[in-house]
């Protein structure tokens, strides 16, 4: 496991990080549009000051606080892992490059101490599959972090990835929103736990969880910004027709979530694509904001 010295000096100086994840880059979008959004996010971060560690795999490597060069090199690559909780002794014994999910990354990021992660949603539930459940899913049951996400990917099953939520106590917080947010849309109908108004709220509640021995995820549900936000609608039209074409193409396993977001994002002619970098780019800063506060 590698820190860069910007992250090893943050953790040793309790300054606020923002932990990133890179599937998103690695089996997301094309080159160069995935590199450009990995470093924006790392932007908007710096920003708010907070620091960005953008976690992924070079050469069986765990990188925590990847440079900048070492994320083209990964945006770069062709058939990458996309290292959820199982690759780990894959990717390292083999020699590996990937992406981390968020369960590779909140595990890593927990590991060293970081509080904070952003990614866009979150796995969870796969609609008509029985037993495609993300490890996203058990894994944010253990490991003490507050996620900001815009919900879940819009293409699961939402009302089975809010009760398993509950399975494994994982509190859903709604900020400055009343709704589970559906990624691409602000409604989904689905009800959260707590609405929250402030960041300090929301470290209130995540201390409070933590103290009494609890050891979950936060979810911090954030509706993706109005201006590139979808109606529900119009999204889950172009979820069911990818949906569809999954099975049509015997897509399975890891490979579904990156081609459904790749479908829908056809079939909406990249409107999906325009929500799902501003929610990133929004869900940054939020959770920037966050550990700013935390670290005080
Ligand atoms: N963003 C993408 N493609 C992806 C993911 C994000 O454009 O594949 C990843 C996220 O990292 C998330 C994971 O953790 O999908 C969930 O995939 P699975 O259902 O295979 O666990
Ligand atoms: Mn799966």
């Amino acid at each position: 496991m590698k820190l860069s010295e910007i992250i090893d000096d943050a953790i040793k100086k309790n300054k606020p990080i923002v932990a990133l994840e890179s599937t998103v880059f690695t089996h997301g979008l094309p080159y160069p549009r995935n590199f450009k959004t990995a470093l924006q996010l790392e932007r908007v971060v710096r920003k708010t000051h907070a620091i960005p560690a953008t976690i992924g795999i070079v050469n069986g490597c765990i990188h925590i606080g990847l440079s900048e060069s070492e994320i083209e090199t990964l945006a770069k690559s062709e058939h990458l892992r996309k290292i959820s909780k199982r690759d780990f002794g894959i990717a390292i014994g083999k020699g590996l490059s990937g992406g981390t999910t968020v369960a590779g990354t909140i595990t890593v990021a927990n590991l060293v101490g970081i509080k904070v992660f952003a990614t866009g949603g979150i796995g969870g539930v796969h609609r008509n599959a029985p037993f495609d459940i993300s490890a996203d899913l058990n894994t944010l049951a253990n490991t003490p972090m507050i996620v900001v996400c815009a919900g879940a990917k819009a293409i699961l099953d939402l009302p089975a990835t809010i009760e398993y939520l509950e399975t494994f106590g994982i509190p859903i917080l709604g900020y400055q929103t009343n709704e589970f947010p559906a990624f691409y849309s602000s409604k989904s109908g689905l009800p959260i736990d707590i609405r929250v108004n402030s960041v300090t709220e929301v470290i209130k509640i995540a201390k409070a969880h933590w103290q009494i021995g609890l050891n979950s995820a936060i979810l911090v549900t954030v509706p993706p910004p109005e201006e590139h936000a979808m109606p529900f609608d119009v999204a889950n039209e172009a979820i069911k027709n990818a949906l569809q074409d999954a099975v049509d193409n015997g897509i399975r396993g890891a490979a579904v979530t990156p081609f459904l977001l790749q479908r829908v994002s056809e079939l909406t002619g990249s409107k999906s694509l325009q929500a799902n970098l501003s929610l990133l780019e929004n869900n940054a800063r939020i959770a920037a904001e966050i550990s700013l506060e935390l670290s005080n």
